[in-house]
């Protein structure tokens, strides 16, 4: 089956299940900490300016937000982690939306995890691949923000990003940036190849 990437909206935000689409459209999650580039990966996969809100300000998602791409797949981009400046109560109510969603919801095919190309992971990016892990949850994984480290050293990066993340090699590596698309096409063909499309 063929899709049109270009014919793209969003569709909706959901605080809970009950407000999630009711219909058997698979989804791609995206699961990262607060600034890394979740909001611009999706901008850039679908070309379009400020159709996921980004900001240099940390927090600005805050609720699940559905995008639609022609009818046959959804992008779900899932608020941050890591936010420092955010009250415990936000943060269970954040750990409890995520859970929820990344636990129970039929429709996910995979989740794409974005870490910050220029550093080691954190204890936050960690855990949340020990939990895609644990529920057997398909990953890709993109490095973002690779257009601020030069290509010389891009395979060390790489290395100590696999190595702290124990990365299973089944998984997919991706160094991305949504200044300069590197790794544009590559994250379709992932995203692609776990929801069975054929890309346009
Ligand atoms: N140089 C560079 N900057 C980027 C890249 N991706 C994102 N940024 C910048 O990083 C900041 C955060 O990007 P967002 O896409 O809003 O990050 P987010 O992960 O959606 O953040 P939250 O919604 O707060 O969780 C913005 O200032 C972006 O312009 C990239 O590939 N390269
Ligand atoms: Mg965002």
């Amino acid at each position: 089956m063929e899709i049109n990437t270009h014919n793209a909206d969003i569709l909706l935000s959901a605080a809970n299940k009950s407000h999630y689409p009711q219909d058997e459209i698979p989804e791609v999650a995206l699961a990262g900490r607060s600034n890394v580039g979740k909001s611009s990966f999706i901008n850039t996969l679908l070309n379009r300016k400020n159709l996921a809100r980004t900001s240099g300000k940390p927090g600005k998602t805050q609720l699940l937000n559905f995008f639609n791409i022609d009818d046959k797949l959804r992008l779900v981009d899932v608020p941050g982690y890591g936010y420092a400046r955010v009250s415990k109560k936000e943060r269970e109510k954040w750990g409890r939306m995520i859970e929820e969603y990344l636990t129970s919801r039929k429709n996910l095919k995979a989740v794409v995890s974005l870490v910050d190309f220029r550093h080691e992971p954190s204890a936050d990016d960690v855990q949340m691949y020990e939990f895609l892990k644990y529920y057997e949850i398909p990953v890709i994984l993109v490095a973002t923000k690779a257009d601020k480290i030069p290509r010389g050293k891009w395979n060390k990066h790489e290395s100590i990003i696999k190595k702290k993340l124990d990365f299973d090699p089944a998984d997919t590596f991706i160094v991305f940036s949504s200044v300069t698309r590197e790794g544009l096409e590559k994250s379709w063909d992932a995203i692609l190849e776990n929801t069975f499309y054929e890309i346009n």
